[in-house]
């Protein structure tokens, strides 16, 4: 990567069953980034299994979402020979430099993360159940994901900002510490202007989110085109009747900004054209595009799903590539960390 060259990185976690939120906040934007990348090495996405072994979760079944998850990004328009798309179980170095990075993060950085905060209180009032230490550190190694390539770009959506913050500081404290020269890159996130924090269509005071809210409110990428219509025919707005944004309207600004994204247009004119129309047409004209949109990523998946062996193989091609690019860091890391290199 040149000093003018963008690389960017993402994580997406192996759900397997993404929703439009990711879809319009992270995936899109990651076809995006592999259009304009100078060379495959300078789009980066991982699958990241690790990260999953903070909750509770079924092995064989972790093994199974991952696939579902290569398939949709391939379905979505990721492809191999253009990007790097990698599991992060397959390559070490993110482990290793977790560890390493946790020398420079501070524990009052962590105890101050939106979602452990959560956590914390759950486990203050007692209703936390088990708490994994992973669920605590796991941003160290979301730091580690990216700065392991000297990324500078990180596409994500709106929830992910804490954390963009944290890993600029992990990258500029190890920097401070261990430099000159500077050996980490602190990179920068790229949230989408318009489908940042696309919202529960049950609840649009909270996000479309994996873990929380209920199926309705949740349009899944592999959701059939009437389910779809539906979701969005229920969709929770207000008593009035202006198709527009502003306070008290956030159901249908929602809308309005998931129409904006599939329909490749701004908010402004969609508010325009529906000047005038009843809400009911104008979900039903939210249902029907984002059905047609995500139509074809539907109908891709199921060929690519079903070849396991084409899935492991593109797996395995992209951490071949993952670890050409990141091996060298670590060496760099260490080397200035004074930690041998392994024998
Ligand atoms: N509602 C959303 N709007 C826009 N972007 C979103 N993202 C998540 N929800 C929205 C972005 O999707 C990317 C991948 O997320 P992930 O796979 O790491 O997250 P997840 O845990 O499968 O999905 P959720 O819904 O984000 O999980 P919860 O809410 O259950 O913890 C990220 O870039 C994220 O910003």
């Amino acid at each position: 990567m040149s000093a003018t060259t963008e690389r960017i990185f993402s994580g997406i976690q192996p759900t397997g069953r993404k929703h439009l939120g990711n879809y319009i906040g992270a995936i899109r934007q990651y076809v995006a980034g592999q259009e304009t990348a100078a060379a495959p090495g300078d789009a980066i996405f991982c699958i990241v299994d690790l990260h999953a072994t903070t909750v509770d979760y079924d092995p064989a079944k972790l093994r199974e979402r991952v696939h579902d998850t290569v398939a949709i990004l391939l379905a979505a328009g990721l492809d191999p020979e253009r990007c790097v798309l990698f599991r992060q179980g397959d390559v070490r170095e993110h482990a290793e430099l977790s560890w390493l990075l946790s020398g420079v993060t501070a524990w009052g950085d962590l105890n101050r993360m939106h979602q452990w905060k959560v956590k914390r209180e759950q486990i203050e009032a007692g209703t936390g159940g088990f708490v994994s230490a992973g669920l605590f550190s796991y941003p160290v190694l979301m730091a580690a994901d990216v700065l392991a390539y000297r990324a500078n770009v990180v596409p994500v959506g709106d929830d992910q900002r804490q954390h963009i913050e944290l890993m600029r500081e992990v990258a500029r404290r190890f920097n401070e510490r261990f430099g000159p020269p500077d050996v980490l890159v602190v990179p920068e996130g790229r949230i989408p202007e318009v489908g940042a924090r696309i919202m529960d269509l049950q609840d649009p005071f909270s996000k479309m989110s994996t873990t929380s809210g209920g199926d309705a409110g949740r349009v899944y990428v592999l959701d059939e085109p009437d389910a779809i219509r539906k979701k969005f025919r229920s969709a929770v707005t207000d008593s009035g009747r202006e198709v527009r944004r502003g306070s008290g309207k956030e159901g249908i600004a929602n809308l309005i900004d998931v129409l904006a994204v599939v329909g490749g247009r701004t908010p402004e004119s969609i508010e325009a054209e529906f000047e005038g129309a009843g809400y009911g047409d104008f979900k039903m004209a939210v249902g029907d595009a984002v059905a047609e949109y995500l139509a074809p990523v539907r109908e891709r998946y199921a060929g690519l799903r079903e070849d396991e062996a084409e899935l492991e193989r593109a797996l395995a091609a992209g951490a071949g590539a993952a670890r050409e690019i990141c091996a060298p860091v670590l060496a760099d890391v260490r080397e200035a960390m004074g930690v041998a290199e392994p024998r």
